[in-house]
């Protein structure tokens, strides 16, 4: 993997990722395609309406569904999906937590039973990696060991001190492994941990990154610490990260939490927010949310955002949308997440740009003005 600095504006950096299959250009939004789509979507709604170069799989439940040998056998995630641009895969263990029953966690690995049929599975370091192999995603998540919070100190410094080991044996599992041919072309990040606490970010940062790894990720965020908790942590984690290799927020946000992250030095994001709010009749517009089911719209002619260049903006009105979502009909999934998706990755264009021009302050501005007018 090939990465450049562009350009910075304070602590904001625009740079170029370049992988097997495609160049990503930062700050980057990954639409979330956990098993092998993104919902309501195909590849060729992604590459003709929205280009994403980069989108999310789930080594978890393509693992269990599936069956990793199989997409290998298909050509991996590029070949079976036919979406031919990059693909990052997290590897299952904070799946395994949100969504499947007693999970166990120990030295080795995490065992955990499948949401689907109750079946039985161990994950190690090493386990999720093989998988990732079969998938031959552009860029493998390492397993780490997540805490539900609230949780006591005690508890964060051992999973940060768990992570740290399973760490170091990814890296030299996946260096091995590329001797022997295999993963040449996969990249591979690492995960801090560390709850919203300063001296545990700063531990984790500091033993992870002093690892060969291909990127860094920052994990345990999101999980329903207010704002400025997630805002104050990133902050005191990117010192302690390389300024040479990509950094990535997983599983975040909202399109404010992507500003004040850009600007606080993030250059990746996944969410299902963009995703999952369409299906549910919230739409995101430059001038703030819309639900579109609202009575208001009943007649409204106008696209869901003038401001939007999508190709749903481009044809259909906010009446016709809303009727569509009152009848769940299945064309308004299409059509939300299209719109939802533009959005978010048009918001990362104009970030780019901005930060380019050496103007993300006022970008920034904008951005909150326009909301607030909205
Ligand atoms: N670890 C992994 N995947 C994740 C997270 C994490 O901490 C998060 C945190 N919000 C989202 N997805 N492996
Ligand atoms: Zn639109």
């Amino acid at each position: 993997m090939q990465f450049r600095i562009d350009a910075q504006d304070g602590a904001a950096r625009a740079a170029t990722i370049q992988t097997a299959h495609s160049v990503i250009q930062t700050p980057v939004f990954m639409p979330v395609g956990t098993v092998g789509a993104v919902k309501a979507l195909d590849a060729l709604d992604l590459q003709n309406h929205l280009s994403p170069q980069i989108i999310l799989g789930n080594t978890y439940h393509l693992y269990l569904r599936p069956g990793d040998e199989i997409v290998k056998a298909m050509g991996g995630l590029h070949g079976f999906t036919r979406f031919p641009k990059s693909f990052l895969t997290d590897s299952g263990g904070f799946q395994a937590f949100s969504l499947s029953d007693n999970v166990k966690i120990e030295e080795d690995g995490i065992t955990f039973r499948s949401h689907i049929d109750g079946s039985k599975h161990h994950f190690t370091p090493q386990k999720v990696l093989d998988i990732q192999y079969n998938l031959g995603s552009d860029i493998m998540m390492i397993l780490d060991d997540l805490v539900a919070l609230p949780a006591t100190r005690e508890r964060i410094r051992e999973s940060i001190e768990r992570t740290t080991r399973w760490a170091q044996r990814s890296i030299d599992y996946h260096r091995r492994k590329q001797m022997e041919g295999i993963g040449v072309d996969q990249n591979i990040f690492a995960i801090i941990q560390g709850g919203t606490d300063k001296e545990f970010r700063k531990i984790s940062a500091t033993e992870l990154c002093a690892l060969d790894f291909d990127g860094f990720a920052i994990g345990g965020l999101s999980v329903g610490e207010a704002n400025r908790e997630m805002y104050d942590t990133v902050e005191w984690t990117t010192p302690f990260m390389p300024t040479d290799k990509p950094r990535y927020l997983m599983g975040v946000g909202t399109p404010e939490d992507l500003v004040e992250n850009v600007e606080r030095g993030v250059d990746m994001f996944d969410c299902v927010m963009p995703t999952r709010n369409a299906r549910n009749g919230t739409l995101f517009t430059s001038f703030g949310k819309v639900t579109i089911k609202a009575a208001r719209y009943a007649t409204d002619e106008e696209p869901i955002d003038p401001e939007c260049g999508c190709i749903v903006c481009r044809t259909y009105s906010r009446a016709y949308l809303r009727h569509l979502f009152r009848a769940k009909e299945l064309t308004y999934f299409r059509l939300a997440t299209i719109h939802n998706l533009y959005y978010y990755l048009d918001l990362m264009r104009q970030m780019r740009e901005a930060i380019l021009e050496g103007k993300f302050a006022e970008f920034k501005r904008k951005f909150y003005r326009k909301r607030d007018n909205g």
